[in-house]
């Protein structure tokens, strides 16, 4: 077990990419410290600080033994100091000061609190916290703010959809979404992705990949949305593709891609959900994304919605400075022999890129 230990202390790659990260964190406590501060300076626009941040936590979570002594940190790869101060108060004190502290702060709780509101970005979270507000009861009651559909839809449900899905309720809600599709297109696919395809308990929302075998068939699909069982969808708003042909992905990290999709609340029925008046009911609202991808980029879309965020981010960064190739949810470019490189499975993917295949639930980096 030791030598075990010392050879992955000196195979660790800086890449999360090339780590198997699967759900079993056995540095739990430092990496729960350490994401609550990257967190903060995402919402400080700390970009650089939050890369820090997730780096670390990132490694932790990839390492089959416990931290224990800072001595164990020597060879590990992103162990700049901001962590390891962390760490080593953790190590000394069983909690980090910096962080207890962070979870005190007025402006952290406000905006954790309005960001998770379905809607609210840091612009509006901003804005509501500078106006004096500290709850939602506070942004309820306000007489003069004005709220989009999508703020309304989220507050109204801000309950249910804070209070996480779990695995039974995203299967269930995979049957209404498959059963809508096949009604529209008998041929197409529905694939469940996101968190619960890394092999997560639970989650913030549901994501589902849509496709068809013959490419086109799956363009009209989402202007049927409305055809759902009455009464279940709460919310949608659909977004168009802005899809370009041979679009050479231009920047190293573009999250946000370019396929048609819909964000939705959906109403499911017969799970029973106790409210904070203490009142059951037996629905539950639930966050649900739908994405439509046509069938050559598949492989590509299915890698980028798997996520993690951070091992997405990881595999981008290593496309791009290892192997001078540009990677997003649509194509890989390589730029050297300047070719867009098609694939129809992930595993070719990471072939392309000369990595290793990762399964799935090996990327909870
Ligand atoms: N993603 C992406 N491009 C987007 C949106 C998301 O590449 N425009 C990726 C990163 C995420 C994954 O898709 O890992 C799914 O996004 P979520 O925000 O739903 O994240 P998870 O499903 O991983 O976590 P959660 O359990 O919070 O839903
Ligand atoms: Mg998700």
């Amino acid at each position: 077990n030791k030598t075990m230990e010392k050879i992955s202390l000196f195979t660790i790659s800086q890449y999360a990419c090339q780590r198997r990260t699967t759900l079993n964190n056995k540095n739990k406590i430092f990496t729960d410290a350490l994401e609550i501060l990257a967190e903060n300076c995402e919402f400080n626009e700390n970009e650089r600080s939050y890369v820090v941040f997730a780096r670390a936590t990132s490694v932790l979570k990839s390492l089959p033994y416990a931290i224990s002594s800072m001595t164990m940190l020597e060879g590990l790869p992103n162990m700049e100091v901001q962590p390891r101060a962390i760490i080593e108060e953790i190590l000394e004190d069983g909690k980090s000061s910096t962080v207890e502290s962070l979870l005190c702060d007025e402006r952290y709780k406000a905006t954790k609190l309005f960001t998770s509101i379905f809607g609210v970005g840091l612009k509006t979270a901003d804005r509501w916290y500078r106006l004096g507000f500290r709850t939602l009861e506070e942004v309820q009651a306000a007489k003069d703010l004005k709220f989009t559909k999508m703020q309304k839809a989220g507050l109204m449900y801000c309950e249910d959809i804070s209070s996480f899905v779990n695995k039974a309720e995203a299967h269930a809600v995979g049957q209404i979404i498959e059963k809508f599709v096949h009604k529209c297109v008998p041929n197409a696919t529905v694939t469940l992705t996101g968190g619960f395809r890394r092999g997560k308990e639970i989650g913030h929302d549901v994501d589902f990949l849509i496709t068809c075998p013959e490419e086109g068939k799956e363009e009209g699909i989402l202007h049927k949305v409305h055809s759902l069982p009455q009464g279940l969808l709460l919310y949608y708003d659909i977004i168009e593709s802005t899809m370009e042909k041979n679009k050479i992905p231009s920047k190293q990290y573009d999250v946000m891609d370019k396929f048609q999709k819909c964000f939705m609340i959906l109403k499911l029925n017969n799970t029973l959900v106790q409210n904070s008046d203490l009142n059951f009911k037996d629905w539950k609202a639930i966050r649900v994304d739908l994405v439509i991808v046509p069938i050559q980029q598949y492989a590509y879309a299915l890698l980028g919605w798997s996520g993690s965020r951070h091992f997405e981010r990881d595999l981008r960064r290593f496309s791009y400075h290892e192997k001078r190739m540009n990677l997003d949810n649509h194509v890989l470019y390589d730029k050297t022999k300047k070719v867009f490189l098609t694939a129809k499975t992930e595993e070719e993917i990471f072939a392309h890129l000369g990595l290793e295949y990762i399964e799935p639930w090996e990327r909870n980096a």
